[in-house]
């Protein structure tokens, strides 16, 4: 391990000879699978790239605690309260496991923070939706993290070292929080009329926002081209939608509720299922800022960092009088 560790970076050492032959080195990498690491040379935009879509995650987990922290107050059940407070404190872990893999890349945490509560940076379109009933925390974790698994198992195998290993973490957790969401709305769908009723209301809310998740198509992606060239994604938008839509088909129909698409059917030839049409004028708007919820998000976001500031100030007052004492200690 550690005289192969030598000969990458003998070999780094070669290439920064000729900086012609650094691009070209750094891809022969990739191609090998080897993982790059923070402090070895990457290409500009490859470091942009990541910088984007780790924060973006990043921001994702952060602004997702919200539509389900809105119901730990009104869960049904003691357990049910449980869970769901271990799986909100889950996303803030995520969020900042993620925070410390962008900043690996040479960006301050402080900086990203400042891009998201500015409204300038993205994060994922699904959590600008409503959580209007107690179903629809069972729908997020079924449907939402069921998204995020299919999405982010292919990220383990990432080329960037730091966000391939941060994934494999989150990916242990989310498929906890996706059965999770199963299970409550397998409850809800073997209860009373009522019950069953409020599952198929969130399914219809939550499934075609779902699909959105994934990104644009394939053919109007605009990272995809360099994302996949360099193994940052590994499968593209419209494949990854394809294998949620033919995996969570069959999951709705044991639960006994409908997928709401009229155009949904098996293709036989294809071994694949057939969907309708996306609104992507919808998913436009939501990135637009104009989703049914994006103003609130914020809102929630600016406020719980107003109102941590003292945390922050104080943890920096205390860390930087552990500092002084070492350092009278060393003297
Ligand atoms: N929402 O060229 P494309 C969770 C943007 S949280 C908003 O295909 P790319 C959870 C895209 O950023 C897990 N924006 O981009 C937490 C780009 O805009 P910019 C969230 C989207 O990056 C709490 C433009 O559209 N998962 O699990 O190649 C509770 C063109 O797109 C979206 C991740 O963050 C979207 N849905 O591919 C419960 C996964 N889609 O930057 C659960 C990590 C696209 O040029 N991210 N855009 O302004 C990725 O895998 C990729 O970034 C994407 C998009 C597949 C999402």
């Amino acid at each position: 391990m550690y005289t192969q560790e030598l000969d990458v970076r003998g070999a780094d050492a070669a290439a920064a000879a000729d900086p012609g032959m650094l691009e070209q080195h750094f891809l022969a990498r990739v191609d090998a699978e080897q993982k790059i690491e923070p402090k070895e040379w990457m290409p500009e935009r490859y470091r942009s790239m990541l910088i984007r879509q780790i924060s973006q995650h990043a921001h994702s987990e952060i602004v997702g605690m919200l539509p389900e922290g809105n119901w730990i107050t009104r869960a049904p059940t003691l357990r049910r309260k449980a869970i769901l407070i271990a799986k909100v404190q889950d996303e803030a872990g995520h969020g900042a496991y993620l925070y410390s893999a962008a900043e690996t890349l040479g960006v301050s945490r402080d900086e990203l923070i400042a891009q998201l509560l500015s409204g300038k940076a993205k994060y994922s379109s699904i959590f600008n939706y409503p959580t209007t009933t107690w179903a629809d925390v069972g729908a997020i974790g079924w449907l939402v993290d069921g998204a995020a698994i299919m999405n982010q198992i292919p990220l383990c195998r990432c080329s960037y070292g730091p966000y391939a290993r941060a994934m494999v973490r989150i990916c242990r957790e989310e498929s906890f929080h996706q059965r999770q969401g199963f299970d409550l709305m397998l409850h809800l769908a073997r209860g009373t009329d009522e019950q069953k009723a409020m599952a198929q209301d969130a399914l219809n809310r939550w499934w075609w926002p779902a699909l959105m998740m994934f990104g644009p198509p394939d053919a109007t992606s605009t990272h995809s081209g360099e994302s996949q060239r360099w193994k940052i994604k590994r499968i593209s938008n419209d494949e990854l939608r394809q294998k949620f839509v033919d995996f969570t088909v069959p999951q709705a129909k044991f639960l006994g509720i409908t997928v709401p698409d009229p155009l949904l059917r098996w293709n036989e030839a294809q071994q694949r299922h057939e969907f309708g049409p996306i609104d992507w004028n919808e998913f436009e708007q939501v990135l637009k800022g104009n989703g049914p919820c994006n103003a609130e998000r914020l809102a929630a976001r600016r406020s719980a960092h107003a109102e941590g500031a003292w945390v922050r100030e104080a943890a920096s007052a205390h860390a930087a009088k552990q500092r002084l004492r070492a350092t009278r200690h060393a003297a």
